[in-house]
């Protein structure tokens, strides 16, 4: 871990404490003692009843303008502590942050190894889930929650990345102005995993080293059953809300819009065909068209806002659209009257399921595609 060059940008490590009187002073020796002199140290308080903040207050003089206190009224939650952080150093200069737990579950050794990634990439996760990176003192069931927890994680996001919940991160201010603090959503533990998704949609260039995790020795872990489960539940508000200009997201959006057009369709067809007595073809001609028109107005706003960039309703766009909701139409019939000749089915509506499926997927590939084409991708 040495023979690092030396390094040319101010770093701010982040260190969210609540009562962890115990830990914050030899945490702070310890940083300090690792970490090159163009690093600074904040602490965040969240007002400790065991005097955290005073202990700081204490060794400020010790370090001299590199030891920054951070107190905040109450308990807060760590997202909270974490951006005041962020706004705080983004407001200072500093270039890079690095979030740490003052438990000593963060090696402050690895600093120097993050610094020298991070010159080449925009965020340096330390990993528990790679080779050579793991966790000590941890009981069978307590790896096993975090592993599934992990998983689940990344298989909901379809994120790459392997430690997705660890709190030992470090980001450029290039990645958070990426990923857009002003977004994020989650106000607990989900805090890591939306800022390391986000990173991820925004095309930031992401580096795992890999970090032995040994549990803590002093103080209590804020983790609880609730916040666990609370957890499981945000990783989809998390891909829906984050993940919003992702295809799957756009795809369930597109789907949901199309139930909403056939449910008008339907309602428009009854109304005008069965009450009024019009003609059916006719009608079904014009129930299309409406619903077809709504379909395109909520696609625009809401399915596909992320690649509209706020531009209007168009004349051009929805022709384009009614072109390939017709032409979904088309391959819906194609689909059925296959699976209809080549399947003996119990019920011919299964058949006409089948088409629906395929004329919705044509219809949104080419809606994805050609009427609401994004016109830059974030991607590299
Ligand atoms: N400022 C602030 N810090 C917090 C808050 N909750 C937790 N922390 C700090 O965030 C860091 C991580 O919290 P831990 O309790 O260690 O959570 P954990 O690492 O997931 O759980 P353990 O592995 O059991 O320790 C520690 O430095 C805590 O003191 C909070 O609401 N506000
Ligand atoms: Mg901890």
């Amino acid at each position: 871990m040495s023979n690092i060059p030396p390094h040319s940008q101010n770093v701010l490590v982040c260190v969210p404490t609540y009562n962890e009187a115990e830990n914050i002073g030899p945490f702070i020796d310890a940083v300090f003692e690792h970490a090159p002199s163009e690093v600074h140290v904040l602490v965040i308080d969240d007002n400790s009843p065991d005097g955290t903040a005073q202990i700081v207050e204490k060794i400020q003089k010790n370090y001299p303008e590199r030891l920054h206190l951070l107190n905040r009224p109450g308990k807060q939650g760590l997202a909270a502590a974490y951006l005041a952080a962020f706004a705080w150093g983004l407001a200072k200069g500093y270039d890079i942050f690095l979030e740490m737990d003052a438990d000593f579950s963060h090696n402050p050794a690895y600093i120097p190894v993050m610094l020298a990634e991070i010159e080449t990439h925009d965020v340096v996760i330390g990993s528990r889930n790679i080779k050579g990176g793991g966790v000590e003192g941890w009981t069978f069931l307590r790896n096993v929650v975090s592993k599934g927890g992990s998983l689940y994680a990344r298989a909901v996001l379809g994120c790459p990345v392997k430690d997705l919940t660890g709190g030992f991160n470090m980001w450029t201010k290039a990645a958070l102005e990426k990923i857009g603090l002003a977004n994020i959503i989650s106000k607990g533990y989900s805090f890591q995993v939306e800022m390391k998704y986000r990173a991820h949609i925004a095309g930031c260039r992401i580096k795992e080293i890999p970090i032995i995790f040994p549990d803590r020795k002093f103080g209590a872990s804020k983790m609880s059953k609730k916040i666990f489960f609370e957890a499981l539940v945000n990783i989809w508000k998390i891909k829906f809300v984050a993940g919003s200009g992702t295809a799957f997201t756009q795809f369930v959006k597109f789907s949901l819009t199309g139930g909403l057009g056939t449910v008008t369709n339907l309602v428009i067809f009854f109304l005008c065909a069965d009450i009024a007595g019009l003609h059916e073809i006719l009608v079904s001609v014009c129930c299309f068209l409406v619903a077809a028109t709504q379909n395109y107005i909520i696609n625009h706003k809401w399915s596909f806002k992320q690649n509209t960039e706020n531009e209007s309703l168009s004349l051009k766009k929805w022709l384009q659209f009614i072109a390939a909701s017709l032409l979904g139409l088309v391959v819906n019939i194609a689909v059925m009257t296959f699976v209809l000749k080549n399947f003996a089915l119990p019920y011919k509506f299964i058949a006409q399921a089948c088409g629906i499926a395929a004329g919705m997927i044509i219809n949104f590939t080419l809606s994805k595609l050609f009427v609401w084409k994004k016109k830059h991708d974030g991607r590299p």
